[in-house]
């Protein structure tokens, strides 16, 4: 039977129905690696102030540097699939462990200040779906948050980007197929323009655009730390013919030297012998990641183990 993509109404949570939603977190975890929330607490006002800037910031500072960048690279009129660029226009912007927002440039001070508090609540969001995670792995509440704090806490950042319309969206990807590095990932996606899309059972599933909700989909880092028991999914952006697309993807990664591994109570039989994963630093994950982010995760996974059998790291 063909399964609806999982929508979660946040809302539920406090009532008796508690159990259920709770059940359909673990299901959307285990068989989705990602879900979207209803009702999840930040303000629809906030996310409208967001939006807004986000895509007048787009036209006024990026828009004609996209076109160009296009026109320089024949990228209009391309007759076979590309596979080394992606039709996106991007910033990012860093908030933990410490803030980049005063040096990004072209940056109106108001459109800085509805980002920022976007952050904060996209923050409190993050950690309170770590511990809705951590309810349902039979974790202690806040072992995942102690688990990516390493010793300055969390990498936590967000990639707006915007897909802008493309003449050959089957020649060149919005975003070409990827797992996330990371950990937890909340994206505020276009409520009208589609495109994100996530690989189950080897055919590519809509994430449907839904108005003001946030989607969550799970890292690499998760996959490590509940040995398996959820994965990280593909997912890709195709971009449209008609109609931009706009995304802001924030990143609740592990800090830089947080160790990273399968959380002991994940881990059956005994000492290690049901550890699937590998214990390593996040940061050299990270390093790993960024030359082969577009090639599948279990190389990496892989490297990493080889990484532990030769310099293995001192249980903390
Ligand atoms: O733009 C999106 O919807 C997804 C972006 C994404 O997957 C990423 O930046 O890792
Ligand atoms: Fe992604």
């Amino acid at each position: 039977m063909e399964m609806d993509f999982p929508v979660i109404n946040m809302e539920k949570l406090n009532g008796d129905e508690r159990g259920a939603v709770m059940d359909q977190i673990n299901d959307a975890c285990q068989n989705w690696g990602f879900f979207e929330l209803l009702n999840h607490g930040i303000s629809h006002e906030l996310m409208d102030k967001v939006e807004k800037q986000t895509k007048e910031h787009y036209r006024k500072r990026m828009e004609q540097k996209f076109k160009e960048m296009v026109a320089s690279k024949g990228l209009d009129s391309v007759d076979s699939e590309h596979n080394d660029t992606d039709w996106e226009s991007t910033f990012f912007l860093r908030h933990l462990p410490s803030s980049n927002m005063s040096q990004i440039p072209d940056l109106d001070q108001d459109y800085r200040e509805v980002m920022k508090e976007f952050a904060v609540e996209l923050e409190k969001l993050a950690e309170q779906i770590l511990d809705l995670l951590c309810h349902n792995l039979g974790l202690e509440k806040g072992y995942l948050k102690k688990a990516f704090y390493g010793s300055k806490g969390p990498n936590f950042g967000t990639k707006v980007s915007n897909y802008p319309p493309c003449p050959k969206p089957d020649l060149i990807k919005g975003l070409r197929a990827h797992t996330d590095a990371g950990g937890l990932i909340l994206l505020f996606q276009d409520h009208k323009v589609s495109g994100l899309q996530l690989l189950k059972d080897g055919k590519w599933v809509d994430v449907p655009p839904m108005h003001h909700s946030i989607v969550i989909n799970l890292g690499d880092q998760l996959e490590v730390i509940t040995n398996g028991k959820y994965k990280s999914v593909m997912h890709r952006v195709i971009a449209q013919t008609d109609g931009n697309r706009m995304s802001i993807a924030s990143f609740y990664n592990p800090g830089d030297d947080a160790v990273i591994y399968p959380a002991p109570a994940l881990v059956e039989g005994e000492e290690d012998k049901g550890k699937l994963y590998p214990k390593f630093v996040f940061d050299d994950y990270m390093k790993l990641y960024v030359g082969v982010k577009f090639e599948a995760k279990e190389p990496r996974f892989e490297a990493m183990k080889a990484m532990e059998s030769t310099n293995p790291i001192a249980t903390v």
